[in-house]
């Protein structure tokens, strides 16, 4: 693979080519925090939300040293009230000394605020339910009862000397005169982030970028956000707040948490990877951290993931490959190898291409001229017109094409069964012109 790089960088005659994945036609906005956010990981919190979740203290640690590694800003563990083990868990982390600092999420009750405070975490994520039907159906108090209790809290924990946020769930269905005047009242007693939460996955990008923009007027505080995927729309609202002004946002690892989970976190990290900002993260881990907590909540990284996914970085078309092969940034927005994968040009299909098979020869040490790599691109796509071919089947021709050639022989290039013989040979007859790509 990394031969193929260097075909293309050696291919890019252009200075202002020179890097590939550069793209120096990006507008920004003064605004924007998209190359400069803080990530909140709340595989921990959010994460042991996620119905196949079961972490014991060993697995947990293994977590979040990974994440630590990873080089996440902010590690969001479970409740200590949730029950006796959270807590001398929470205690555990606290005492790893880790890089990242450790916070805990509570409700806005003083009681959660006093375990909180003294399991040793760095801060602390305080959260109540502003929307109707939240406080009809979960706490039952008003808006006056939660700026009163918020300002109670925030000062009992900033007393502490540790960090204290506040967010408000179901942000989006809540109403927004009350919203702001809540997080004024908590910025003007210091907070230090406010949190704005689709805890039920129901805001559009362009809600959650017009609702940031008016917050970002209205508090000085940082602006933390947290967005749940049920509209399949986690990432991108994460990214829209970021450009309006959001400094932090929550992730978990593969986006697990309630039902099908928030933002991922190799989401925002591709979208970062685009702006060429890449330095902060150790992006090289993520495929680890993804298959340990992949395999601790037993699921599977779905083929089509971000970065990771089975065939993120597969290239199968003749026209796709060509141009890969020339210059990666043609049909790829992310360096693979920033994130330790590696490009792969799919060659044995009825889709590619005499480049792809004269990248795939050469790799196999073969060298022979365009016209040849042409015919026997031709051979290739004729078997794989007449059934699904193996990268092993495409091999075999092209070494047994090859032989042939420099024997003067016509030995067969494939063993093909009963079924395949008679429209292969009808094939050879009429040998079909090779595209250019
Ligand atoms: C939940 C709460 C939460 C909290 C988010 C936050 C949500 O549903 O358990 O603290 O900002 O989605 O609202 O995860
Ligand atoms: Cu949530």
């Amino acid at each position: 693979m990394s031969s193929e790089r260097e075909n293309g960088r050696a291919l890019c005659s252009s200075p202002i080519n020179r890097n590939p994945y550069g793209h120096g036609n990006t507008v920004s906005d003064f605004l924007s925090n998209v190359s400069r956010f803080k990530i909140i990981e709340s595989t921990l919190r959010e994460g042991e939300q996620f119905a196949n979740a079961f972490f014991d203290t060993q697995k947990k640690i293994e977590i979040a040293r990974a994440l630590d590694e990873f080089g996440v800003d902010y590690i969001e563990l479970t409740n200590p009230c949730a029950s006796d083990q959270s807590r001398l868990d929470c205690e555990a982390i606290c005492k790893l000394g880790l890089k990242a600092k450790i916070l805990t999420h509570i409700r806005c009750h003083m009681d959660d605020a006093r375990i909180a405070v003294a399991t040793g975490v760095d801060g602390v994520d305080v959260m109540i339910g502003t929307s109707s039907l939240m406080r009809q159906h979960s706490h039952g108090k008003d808006i006056e009862y939660i700026k009163k209790t918020a300002i109670e809290v925030i000062n009992f924990v900033k007393s502490h000397g540790i960090e204290v946020r506040f967010s408000t769930e179901d942000s989006f269905r809540s109403d927004l005169v009350d919203l702001l005047s809540i997080y004024s009242a908590v910025d003007q007693v210091g907070v230090h982030r406010v949190g704005v939460a689709d805890t039920i996955g129901c805001a559009s990008p362009r809600q959650v970028y017009e609702l940031i923009r008016v917050l970002r007027g209205v508090v000085s505080c940082d602006i933390e956000t947290h967005f749940h995927d049920d509209a399949g729309c986690a990432i991108a609202n994460a990214y829209c707040a970021l450009e309006a002004g959001a400094t932090h946002i929550d992730t978990s690892v593969l986006g697990i948490g309630e039902r099908n989970g928030i933002t991922p976190l190799g989401g925002p990290d591709g979208a970062d990877g685009r702006h060429a900002s890449r330095s902060k993260y150790r992006l090289d881990k993520l495929k680890d951290l993804e298959d340990l907590v992949a395999e601790a909540v037993q699921i599977n990284i779905p083929f089509n993931n971000y970065i990771t996914g089975l065939c993120a970085f597969t290239h199968k078309a003749g026209i796709h490959a060509k141009a890969i092969l020339n210059d990666p940034s043609t049909y790829e927005i992310i360096n693979p190898t920033d994130f330790g994968m590696a490009r792969y040009v799919h060659f044995a299909s009825r889709l590619t291409g005499w480049n792809a098979i004269r990248s795939r020869a050469q790799q196999l040490n073969i060298s022979m001229t365009e016209k040849q790599y042409k015919e026997c691109t031709a051979k290739i796509k004729a078997l794989a017109d007449i059934r699904p071919i193996a990268m092993d089947d495409a091999d075999s021709i092209i070494r047994t094409y090859y032989r042939n050639i420099q024997s003067g022989e016509d030995n067969p290039l494939m063993d093909l069964n009963a079924d395949e013989i008679v429209p292969f040979a009808a094939k050879k007859k009429e040998p079909r012109e090779v595209p250019s790509a």
